[in-house]
């Protein structure tokens, strides 16, 4: 078996309304891994595309979700930490892998049947081939670990089914050129911790998300502590206390929501919440999820907001991360263009 170094990639889309999901689902898995492996984040801003997009807002939105890395605790320099149109690899690789998956596979990806809703035969190609384009995004510098939340998990055995389908296609080419049994790896997703799927603030059964039209579904990374106060306060809950034990948040959707957020902003599991917190009402409980709330999100709002000002920082960040990343995609694209039987 061939063995790659361990890489870790992953994505967050410039579409507005950054929320505590993005932040739990995968910023702190981020902000984690930085210490024991060699990262690359990447604001997917050719993601952002596949529906349709302000170019201004566009603009601010790449500029804030980098912000939201850097002031999460991500370290640029350390670590790459760039926007994906820069790097024109993506793309390409992407084309290349339009070629390896099958229609078959694409019909069957949930969050394009999701996204695309009813009015299918208006949706972008760009959504449906979304798939593609991420596992482009992580086998063009042929990552081995992908930090996501849950409802990417689908994707990224996309991703795993396109490389191998490319490693047992192209295996004698492979070989030919020097690269022993496999060019890529497959990708692991690392989806863990209490929080993989934060849910709305309104409702326990939908995913919190930043195209909900209630700003009240979810706690936004710039939202200020009287906000986030306000949010947790009016957050739907049912009208028994908290349960002891876990299998007590069983049909409670709402409340082992709260639970989970609660865990995993205070870096505990569920059931040590629910041993500080059984038996208590909602109304003491919010309370205390607000104070751990705002002190964990506040900082992270208002080093936001002074980054965001800086622009030339940030862009210079970008530029800077870029550079780096191309470096490593631009080499993958020539070993691609060798073992497929393209002319360079
Ligand atoms: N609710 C969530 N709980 C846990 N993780 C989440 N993620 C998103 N929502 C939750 C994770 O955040 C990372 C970045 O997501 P994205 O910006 O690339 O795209 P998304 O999943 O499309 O975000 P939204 O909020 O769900 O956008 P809309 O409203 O457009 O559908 C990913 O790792 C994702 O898993």
């Amino acid at each position: 078996m061939t063995k790659f170094p361990e890489l870790v990639f992953s994505g967050v889309q410039p579409t507005g309304n950054l929320h505590l999901g993005n932040y739990l689902g995968a910023i702190v898995k981020f902000v984690e891994l930085q210490n024991s492996h060699q990262c690359i984040f990447c604001v997917v801003d050719l993601h952002a595309i596949t529906v349709a997009q302000n170019p201004n807002e566009l603009k601010s939105n790449i500029r804030e979700v980098t912000a939201a890395f850097i002031a999460a605790g991500i370290d640029p320099e350390k670590h790459i930490v760039f926007n994906q149109s820069q790097v024109p690899e993506h793309a390409e690789l992407a084309w290349v892998f339009n070629c390896v998956a099958r229609i078959g596979w694409l019909n069957r990806m949930t969050q394009f049947k999701e996204k695309a809703g009813k009015d299918r035969e208006n949706a972008s190609v760009g959504l449906y081939a979304y798939p593609t384009l991420m596992a482009a995004d992580i086998l063009v510098y042929r990552a081995t670990h992908v930090p996501v939340g849950e409802d990417q998990k689908q994707h990224l055995e996309l991703a795993r089914d396109i490389a191998q389908k490319f490693n047992t296609d192209f295996s004698q080419s492979i070989a030919d050129s020097g690269f022993g049994e496999a060019y890529f790896p497959m990708p692991i997703p690392l989806i863990q911790g209490p929080a993989t799927r934060v849910m709305s603030l309104r409702d326990g059964s939908k995913k919190m998300s930043k195209s909900d039209t209630s700003d009240y579904s979810r706690i936004n990374l710039t939202d200020d502590p009287e906000t986030i106060a306000q949010k947790v306060r009016k957050a739907k809950t049912d009208s028994d206390a908290l349960p002891s034990e876990i299998e007590g948040l069983i049909k409670r959707p709402e409340a082992e929501n709260l639970v989970s957020i609660f865990a995993s902003l205070n870096n505990q599991s569920k059931a040590d919440v629910l041993s500080d917190f059984g038996g208590k009402n909602f109304s003491s409980f919010k309370a205390a999820l607000v104070d751990l709330a705002v002190l964990k999100l506040g900082p992270i709002g208002l080093e936001m907001a002074r980054l965001k000002k800086d622009e030339a920082y940030i862009d210079q960040v970008l530029s800077k991360g870029s550079h780096r990343a191309r470096e490593i995609a631009s080499q993958t694209m020539k070993d691609v263009k060798s073992i497929l039987g393209f002319i360079q």
